[in-house]
């Protein structure tokens, strides 16, 4: 991948690039609890994204797409936001004008192997590849955090998707064999070794494309607002759900919103499940832990209504094997992929039992990746 963006670059301009790596992520547990105030616990995979980067000296920019082949160019000025994937990049420009930044053209090729749409991040991958690369070619002196808040911000406004700070936090501090426990109030961080001991982590990819997921997305975001306001008037000192506790929500959410309440009290349970569930990780109880996932997809599907009929059949798929410990749909939801912990040797016939039943019944061509954790954000020598 090293070697193909290097020679892409030169072929294209001339000169010798710039290359940064930035990876894609899973999350073992915790989900939709980062713009609540929660917990996470991401860890970044060995899928990821690859730019090649030179500054120029005039203010053009200069894009390539090797996945899709497709070359952009504009101006610093002249940077718009698109539903093109050119938009992720551009994203960070804006980013870094807001922010004062002395910024000029420059030529960039994109490269990866992080499946777009399958829930692993691909956008943040993009978006952190980027900030990193233009902070190192522009000597901007931007530390990691700034970074990971810039690709938040180009995200909520270059893409229109009001996202946490999770993906953009994985990708960036990543560490290899380590899953990252992230307090989302503090952004304190904790790295917890992942020891699965003859496991694997496993994600099925429904191959269903998250279409309707910053629509929805945007509307759980303001459901669990709408609890918070329901709560503040009796307990000011409540800002976020990360506060709340299930007796609020029965006094004075369920009364009034029964939807809203659900909603909440998904949160509310995830972040709690969270916490055990990373004492589950550090003391080796995996059965623990997986039973865990099982239960977070179960309010995923049913009480924050994100899943969808072809993840809901992956999980219950799974659900009795015992092969395999825990297994739930990721990140946003309405597509993309399940994690699964599954027992390595069984992982080949799994794969192929779940591929001929999904066929059957969904009439989707199923995906299995087997993912290893990586380093985060960083350099790449060619
Ligand atoms: C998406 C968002 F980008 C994250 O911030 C997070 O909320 C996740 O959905 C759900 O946990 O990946």
């Amino acid at each position: 991948m090293i070697q193909k963006i290097s020679q892409l670059f030169t072929e294209r301009f001339s000169e010798q690039p710039l290359i940064v790596r930035s990876p894609g992520r899973v999350n073992i547990i915790g989900e939709h609890t980062d713009y609540n105030d929660g917990f996470v616990l991401p860890a970044a995979i060995d899928k990821a994204v690859y730019v090649a980067v030179a500054k120029r000296d005039d203010d053009t920019i200069n894009l390539f797409a090797a996945n899709f082949n497709e070359a952009f160019e504009t101006t610093v000025p002249g940077i718009q936001p698109s539903q093109l994937w050119h938009t992720y990049i551009l994203g960070i420009v804006d980013q870094l004008i807001k922010q004062g930044h002395n910024i000029g053209g420059f030529n960039l090729v994109i490269d990866g192997d992080v499946p777009a749409g399958a829930g692993l991040s691909s956008s943040a991958a993009v978006e952190c590849a980027v900030a990193f690369a233009l902070n190192e070619v522009f000597k901007l002196n931007l530390n990691k955090m700034q970074m990971v808040k810039m690709a938040q911000q180009a995200e909520h406004t270059y893409a229109g998707v009001q996202c946490g700070i999770m993906d953009m936090f994985a990708s960036m501090f990543g560490k290899k064999d380590h899953a990252i426990k992230l307090d989302c109030r503090s952004l304190d961080y904790e790295y917890i070794p992942l020891q699965l001991e003859g496991y694997k982590l496993v994600l099925f990819n429904s191959n269903v494309k998250h279409s309707l997921a910053s629509s929805e997305y945007n509307v759980r975001r303001q459901q669990c607002e709408a609890g918070i306001a329901l709560i503040q008037p009796h307990h000011p000192r409540v800002k976020s759900l990360r506060d709340v506790s299930l007796q609020m929500l029965n006094e004075y959410v369920q009364p009034k919103d029964e939807l809203v309440y659900r909603r909440c009290k998904f949160i509310v349970e995830e972040i709690e499940r969270l916490t055990t569930a990373c004492d589950d990780l550090k003391q080796g109880h995996l059965h623990s832990l997986g039973n865990k996932m099982f239960a977070t997809h179960e309010g995923l599907s049913k009480d924050y209504a994100v899943s969808c009929k072809e993840l809901d059949f992956l999980a219950a798929a799974v659900k009795n094997n015992p092969a395999v410990l825990g297994a739930r749909m990721m990140g946003g939801g309405f597509g993309g992929c399940t994690i699964n912990i599954v027992k390595e040797e069984a992982i080949d016939q799994l794969t192929e039992t779940l591929y001929n039943n999904y066929k059957t019944a969904m009439g989707m061509e199923l995906a299995a990746y087997i993912v290893q954790t990586s380093a985060g954000t960083g350099i790449e020598k060619v």
